[in-house]
């Protein structure tokens, strides 16, 4: 008999069909009456395959009395409620290290393409401006300046060295204190204050939402730039955007936004901003590699094994 499991969302779509092939899965994402699916399914469901944002809280896990497992592809876990899933011994599993290279090189290209600018001198280009205006405006070198890493865990550490490579310089903010060898700073705002440009690298979720807000861009300044790859909930959006358009900080490099897939338009317009579709893990290799994690997490959890990646 094959364990039943729900999907939650639609997702990568090799990792869909093996959950397809090795349990018995329901698709959420298909349901048009929502009630008649959880009635029907809900008594044998053990196990959720979370994609994307999703919300899995309480009230998700109470309907489901034998869930034994939620496997999510990611390594951020801020969709699903863990206090919930800890409460009703739920065991939670994410996708970590199989992304790190590929978000890092994502952070690195972000920064890079912030401060040269490099997607707005392509669009000069096409546009047929080269020939028609002349050269591209002159923009920022990368090389000399300060990384400030918010959240250096270990994608964190990964931007650290690339940009290093680059003649960066590194400093950072934790909660706590780590063993490494970049200059240290007590809170946000030192932080911003004492780099010029401010990656934010932390999780999600309630405990970092909106620790970006005005004082910190405040503190990065005119001549400052943010780099975001984590979550759009950890800057507060509408401010950004007004230091954006107001030149109050010098530009922003954004993979992640607050309501995705939805990105308020008036960043379209943003001559200092370089927006990515959150595509910071989104490679074949990275992304077989994170459905094999999240595969495996359940097939071990199933088979009375540990699982290899727990959260809670
Ligand atoms: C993915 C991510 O885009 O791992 C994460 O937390 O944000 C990304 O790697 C996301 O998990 C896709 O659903």
């Amino acid at each position: 008999m094959k364990p039943d499991i729900i999907i939650t969302a639609k997702g990568h779509a090799a990792t869909m069909a093996t959950l397809q092939a090795e349990f018995s899965a329901h698709n959420l994402f298909e349901a048009s009456e929502k009630s008649a699916f959880f009635e029907k399914c809900a008594p044998k469901v053990r196990g959720l395959a979370t994609f994307g944002p999703m919300p899995v809280d309480g009230k998700l896990m109470g309907a489901l009395p034998k869930l034994e497992i939620i496997a999510n592809f990611g390594v951020g876990v801020d969709a699903i409620n863990l206090d919930d899933a800890k409460k009703r011994k739920i065991i939670v599993t994410n996708t970590p290290d199989v992304l790190n290279d590929c978000v890092a090189d994502t952070a690195l290209a972000l920064v890079l393409n912030t401060l040269r600018k490099l997607p707005q001198s392509e669009h000069h280009l096409r546009a047929g401006n080269w020939a028609a205006r002349g050269p591209y405006p002159l923009t920022t070198s990368i090389g000399g300046k300060v990384l400030g890493v918010l959240g250096l865990g270990r994608i964190g550490e990964a931007v650290a060295k690339r940009a290093m490579a680059c003649g960066m310089t590194i400093r950072y903010h934790n909660r706590k204190k780590k063993d490494v060898p970049y200059p240290y700073d007590p809170d946000p705002v030192s932080l911003a204050r004492n780099s010029d440009v401010l990656l934010v690298v932390t999780p999600g979720g309630p405990e970092t939402a909106k620790l970006v807000d005005e004082k910190v861009l405040q503190a990065l300044g005119a001549d400052g730039y943010l780099v975001n790859i984590a979550r759009g909930s950890v800057v507060d959006e509408p401010v950004l955007l007004r230091y954006l358009q107001e030149k109050k900080i010098a530009g922003a490099g954004l993979d992640v936004f607050a309501d995705e897939p939805r990105v308020p338009p008036e960043f379209f317009t943003l001559d200092n901003a370089v927006l990515f579709p959150h595509v910071a893990s989104a490679t074949v290799e990275t992304r077989k590699a994170m459905g094999d994690l999240q595969v495996e997490n359940l097939r071990r959890h199933f088979a009375g094994k540990t699982v290899l990646t727990r959260v809670v």
